[in-house]
């Protein structure tokens, strides 16, 4: 998968914005309005269903324990993450409106208005971890299933109209599952349009997957197995699936632990683990002070961080922080972000941009100077990757099993031109123009045989790209 280059797409959607703007002071308006789009960083949506882990992941992420977990007023409404000073959150009502939201220590304590009446909560905060993307965290999606009756059909409540609203503005998602996706999750997931390529599934809770903390195998070996599974399974759904442990993320990003926990958590080292946790379980409430010790322990690290930190709580806090930080996942988890659902994330925020210039191309007085210069971005080499994709998002709605399909993806996700026509590489440039002839041979047979508009329409557009490379442009 490719981190594709962007500043030369936005440099174009800029001189596009531009020409727009000197159209006169009405078009400049929409220009405007589509340049804040274009210079605000990607939003990226966490979904997945209650009690998933999806709060708990955003303090991983921001390295602030800001989302609140525990069952407030304020986790069922959508927040929005964005990188900003002064730190302040604003409640956004279904009409516009804004109202100040007061706050302490960062969390959100009671609401202006009822919840319903909110839109989302905006949440500014200085954090360079999300400098590149804005994060959404959503309420979730709560199923019920009535077990007592023969149908089990699925009634979604709170969460559902919520998530799918914020998903709207989003150009990419992570998808939190603990063990396999339900068949009504990933619909969900389709439904919202997202792509393979601005999707990532996270298999959350890993620290308690399979037969847990006490099982004979590593739960995070374990996880970490099944989520290669997932990820060829659902590999017409997301780009990958990574394991991940968001409670010892949480711990470890945002500071929570002290010395006196390493040293608390390194006094339990010599009980048997069945001890431990039964001693764990038979604390809650108790006002002895070595209890409480314990119980903020399970607290921080949950049942596998204090029965495998223990040893590793005898170097210190700080080797105890380390080792939760590599058992998490989530520098793995960063870097995808980074690297790639961010790189798509930019990617789709650009075709946006293009659909919005479209829309006017069809609606405004100005319409034929406006599609002088959206034609004029659709054939700008800078842009190839942002229509490709756009192709790739039409085809997996008309025909995700269609060669075409399986043809964008790779010019998409290769990173080298050896890449992208399945050699290897260390390929010769005459190797690739060869191939590339090939390719482009067996797209002109395929455009006489289309079967739908999406398919006719991506042909044009690879039988364009595919000759440039058998050119040798
Ligand atoms: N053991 C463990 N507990 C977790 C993990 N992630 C979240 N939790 C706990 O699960 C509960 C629900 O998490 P939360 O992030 O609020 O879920 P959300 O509803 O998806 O936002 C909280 O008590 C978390 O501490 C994890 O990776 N491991
Ligand atoms: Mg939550």
């Amino acid at each position: 998968m490719s981190a594709p280059p962007l500043d030369p797409v936005r440099a174009s959607l800029d001189r596009a914005l531009h020409a727009l703007a000197a159209l006169g002071p009405e078009p400049a308006a929409h220009a405007n309005r589509i340049g804040a789009v274009l210079w605000s960083p990607p939003r990226i949506v966490i979904v997945g269903r209650l009690k998933a882990g999806k709060s708990t992941l955003v303090n991983a992420l921001v390295g602030a324990p800001v989302a609140e977990t525990a069952a407030l007023e304020a986790t069922s409404v959508v927040s929005v993450y964005q990188d900003g000073a002064p730190a302040r959150v604003e409640a956004v009502l279904r009409d516009g409106s804004r109202r100040p939201v007061e706050t302490t220590h960062g969390q959100v304590g009671a609401l202006p208005v009822p919840a319903d009446e909110i839109a989302y909560l905006h949440r500014w905060l200085p954090s360079a971890a999300i400098r590149d993307h804005t994060l959404v965290d959503t309420p979730g999606l709560a199923t019920l299933t009535a077990e007592n009756e023969a149908r089990t059909r699925r009634v979604l409540i709170d969460g559902f109209e919520q998530t799918r609203t914020a998903s709207v503005d989003a150009d990419a998602a992570v998808f939190l599952f603990d063990s396999t996706p339900r068949a009504d999750e990933v619909a969900f997931l389709r439904q919202l349009g997202f792509t393979p390529l601005t999707t990532l599934g996270v298999l959350s809770r890993a620290d308690g997957f399979g037969e847990g903390a006490l099982g004979d195998r590593d739960p995070l070996a374990h996880a970490a197995e099944h989520a290669t599974v997932l990820a060829d399974r659902l590999r017409g759904t997301v780009m990958t699936v990574l394991p991940v442990a968001g409670l010892l993320a949480e711990t470890s990003h945002t500071g929570a632990l002290t010395e006196t926990d390493a040293r608390a958590l390194a006094a339990l080292a010599s009980i048997p683990p069945l001890d431990l946790i039964d001693l764990l379980d038979s604390d809650p409430g108790s006002d002895d002070a070595q209890a409480q010790a314990r119980g903020r322990l399970l607290d921080l690290l949950g049942e596998y961080g204090v029965v495998h930190g223990r040893t590793v709580a005898a170097g210190g806090a700080a080797a105890l922080n380390d080792w939760l930080v590599a058992k998490s996942g989530v520098p793995q988890l960063r870097s995808v972000l980074a690297r790639h659902l961010g790189a798509f994330a930019a990617v789709q925020r650009a075709g946006r941009i293009v659909r919005e210039l479209d829309r006017l191309a069809y609606t405004h007085p100005a319409r034929d100077r406006i599609r002088g210069i959206v034609d004029g971005l659709r054939s700008d080499p800078a842009l190839r990757e942002v229509v490709l994709f756009e192709h790739l998002g039409a085809m997996l709605e008309a025909d995700p099993d269609s060669p075409v399909t399986d043809e964008l993806r790779r010019l998409i996700e290769q990173p080298t031109a050896a890449g992208r026509f399945g050699l290897p590489a260390d390929a010769t440039a005459e190797a690739v123009r060869a191939q590339a002839q090939a390719r482009l041979d067996w797209a002109h047979g395929q455009k006489l045989s289309t079967l739908t508009a999406a398919e006719d329409a991506a042909l044009v557009v690879l039988i364009d790209t595919y000759g440039r490379y058998a050119r040798g442009v």
